[in-house]
């Protein structure tokens, strides 16, 4: 018997425990040990009905995804072909009951459905998120699931990819049962009170009533994929997840499920597939900080002090209190304080409206957040984050004060998003206890943070700043401290050149549009207008400050700041509002770009959606590779999360570091070669980039070549 399956009898009925931690996934060993407990429950004169759970904090979630890498790279066989383990479970002689708790997802369900009831835990989810990885089912739960809950339901929860919760299931018709208290002995006594009752236990592949006709469904069909091309934009996989549920009501189970195997082959084959793996396991490598064992020494954080009640510092609070912390929200005036809380409940309540969260919930959260015009109280914070104005005075005046008052082991946390690290930590008696902790706005939306690595913050600090991310439900990913950190850093190039190509005859909207239709959620000229075009008037005087005589520099958005066109929040910038969000393209702006351009006598000409792509995002390519050489990021793939968390860049395309790879780095280098003969120094590529074309390395083997050094370990991810 594997070692990841235990087989035990407990009164008549045979349980059959998977034990594969963390998450209980199908690796090698988990199927065909199932496979042998049902054989041997089947056999067993005393078993009369048959218990499937997972062992540790889990059910099964799904498929070993380091098997479809495997096999989306062509490296191996990849995640087995589960129909005879399904079949044998629904063909077995006696009932099974599967018994779900935290999560039954992709594989995880599709073997719940081939059992003959599903029970869980009230806490338990149940989804089918394959399409986040960029394939479909594969074990036929595209053929069981439009069985059980109905078409569109099925097909909602396939193109979605989110897992649904307990009650939900019931109500679905998914699960048949929610078992308070003891899972496995409430488990247990179902089971032999459907055996008792005879049955019959039908087959899920026999429960054809929900899936009405094609006739029926053509409707619901052509409403799943337009459901998919809206909220999954570009992509493959919900079209084709589709395609499958479509052979689940015109064919027989079997040949349904062939064509499911065929679909989740070919998406296996793909490049999206092979970039949203990529993304999944990024994500999780983040957590994993060089010369930062597991066994490092976190503070623990009960009570935070937030100084500022702004845009940040009232999302930072919520988040804060979201995972059941104390905050102390500091503000110097009682008008801007107020201004703070009524935000606070207005975000809380637009969640009740949503059905987040309940009323109860809101008022506890809202009852955690205390406000206060003094620093009473913070002497007991085991950590304060300082959300001020982007001012470095005033930051080193704010981390003066609370030097004086803040307890020996209180953590010292700035939520600057450019601005020195070590200075700051240099206003206080302790660097070693101050640390960066980059929040994106809107604080309690973003799940991207990064924490700033300064000179001299201790290694505690940074574990405990990176557990709080996780604690908080954020991606935390660790940078160090330049300019920028990564994700502003890689931002500087990539608006100054956009900047440029709308100088050199493109419009703002046709930027925006290639980028949007490259899979990027919002162009560079409506992100700029959403953040405020004074904060990006701000940052061009710093940059400009660092230029040498005779470097090229934006010149519209000078004339945009003195014409108060400050985006969003003055009705327009790039673009005009008139509903406050919804950008609108400017004729005017276009003429004041038209006239600048011809005064600094720059040639116009039409210009390429390929070589907008190309400028913005090789741009962006060659600083990522600075920051890696310089030792600012861990991983490339550090940096393919933080644009994936936290800048909108399509998760089906891996990040702009691997995006570089499946274009090719030799092909990127010759490109930028052109642009640094065309448009000077600042294309001067970046000598990692050099290094790893010159060594016909990618990103990826970079960063295996470098797990070694950051976790100990080769290859974790
Ligand atoms: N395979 C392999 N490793 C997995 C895994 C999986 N399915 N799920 C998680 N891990 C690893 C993860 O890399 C991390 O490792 C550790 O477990 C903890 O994960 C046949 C083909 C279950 C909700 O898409 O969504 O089934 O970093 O940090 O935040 O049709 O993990 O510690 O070394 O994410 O508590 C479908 C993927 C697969 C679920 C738990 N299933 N997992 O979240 O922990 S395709 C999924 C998750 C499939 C079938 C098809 C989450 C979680 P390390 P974590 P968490």
């Amino acid at each position: 018997m594997s070692e990841l399956v235990k087989f035990s009898v407990e009164s008549g009925v045979g349980v059959i425990t998977v034990e594969n931690p963390p998450v209980n996934a199908l690796s090698p060993g988990v199927p065909e040990g199932i496979a042998e407990s049902i054989g041997q429950a089947a056999d067993g004169a005393s078993v009369r009905a048959v218990v499937l759970i997972g062992a540790g904090r889990t059910f099964v979630a799904g498929a070993d995804i380091k098997q479809l890498e495997e096999q989306a790279h062509g490296r191996g066989p990849g995640a087995p072909n589960l129909h005879q383990l399904l079949k044998s479970i629904e063909d077995c002689p006696k009932p099974v009951v599967v018994a779900i708790h935290g999560t039954a997802l992709g594989g995880g369900l599709e073997l719940a459905m081939a059992g003959h009831y599903r029970v869980a835990s009230p806490d338990a989810q149940a989804g089918q998120p394959e399409v986040n990885l960029g394939i479909i089912p594969g074990a036929e739960g595209s053929q069981r699931l439009p069985r059980l809950v109905g078409v569109a339901a099925a097909i909602e929860m396939f193109v979605s990819g989110k897992a649904i919760g307990a009650s939900e299931a019931v109500r679905l018709g998914l699960f048949d049962k929610i078992i308070e208290g003891d899972l496995r002995a409430g488990a247990v006594a179902f089971a032999r009170h459907v055996a008792e009752s005879g049955g019959p236990h039908r087959r899920t592949r026999d429960k054809t009533e929900k899936l009405g006709s094609p006739e029926s469904n053509a409707a619901i069909l052509d409403a799943g994929r337009e459901r998919a091309r809206k909220i999954r934009r570009n992509m493959i996989a919900p079209l084709r997840v589709i395609d499958a549920v479509e052979a689940a009501v015109a064919l027989p189970f079997e040949e349904g499920c062939r064509r499911e195997r065929e679909i989740v082959e070919k998406c296996l084959a793909g490049e999206e597939a092979r970039a949203l793996i990529h993304a999944f396991f990024a994500e999780r490598a983040v957590s994993k900080v060089r010369g930062i064992s597991k066994e490092t020494r976190t503070h623990s954080i009960r009570m935070a002090g937030v100084i500022g009640a702004g845009t940040m510092g009232t999302g930072i609070a919520m988040v804060l209190a979201n995972a059941g912390i104390t905050v102390l929200l500091k503000e110097t005036d009682q008008a801007a304080l107020d201004r703070g809380l009524a935000s606070v409940r207005k975000n809380y309540e637009s969640a009740v409206h949503k059905a987040r969260l309940t009323a109860h919930e809101m008022e506890e959260r809202i009852a955690l957040i205390q406000p206060q015009l003094t620093y009473s109280g913070f002497g007991g914070a085991d950590i304060i984050i300082e959300a001020v104005f982007e001012n470095m005075s005033l930051k080193k005046q704010v981390f003066g004060e609370i030097d004086k008052i803040a307890k020996g082991d209180c953590v010292l946390a700035t939520n600057t998003s450019t601005l020195d690290i070590d200075e700051i930590a240099g206003a206080t008696s302790r660097p070693h206890m101050v640390v960066g902790i980059h929040f994106f706005s809107p604080a309690h939306v973003m799940r991207l943070v990064e924490v700033v690595r300064g000179a001299r913050t201790d290694k505690e600090v940074i574990a405990t700043a990176m557990a709080l991310a996780k604690r908080l439900r954020k991606v935390g990913v660790l940078v160090g401290n330049c300019r920028g950190f990564v994700g502003n850093r890689m931002m500087l190039p990539y608006m100054r050149e956009a900047q440029f190509l709308v100088e050199e005859g493109s419009t703002p909207s046709q930027v925006d549009q290639a980028l949007y239709d490259f899979g990027i959620a919002m162009g560079i000229f409506a992100v700029d207008d959403m953040g405020g075009l004074d904060l990006g008037w701000r940052v061009l005087q710093d940059t400009k400050r660092l230029l040498k005589p005779g470097d090229r520099t934006p010149l519209v958005l000078e004339k945009l700041y003195d014409a108060h066109r400050w985006g969003q929040k003055t009705g327009a910038g790039w673009y005009r509002y008139e509903d406050g969000r919804t950008p609108i393209r400017d004729p005017e702006v276009e003429a004041l770009i038209e006239t600048t351009a011809e005064q600094a006598g720059i040639a116009r000409r039409s210009i390429s959606k390929e070589e907008i792509i190309e400028r913005c995002l090789y741009v962006m390519i060659n600083e990522g590779s600075r920051i890696l050489g310089e030792g600012f990021a861990q991983r490339a793939a550090d940096i393919d999360t933080i644009y994936i968390t936290g800048y909108g860049f399509p998760a089906y395309r891996g990040g702009p570091m691997w995006y570089a790879d499946t274009v090719g780095l030799s092909k990127i280098y010759e490109r930028i070669l052109e642009f640094h003969r065309e448009h000077g120094e600042y294309w001067t590529p970046a000598p990692l980039l050099e290094r790893l074309v010159r060594d016909r390395q990618t990103f990826a083997a970079f960063d295996a070549a470098n797990e070694q050094a950051v976790t100990g370990s080769p290859e974790s991810q």
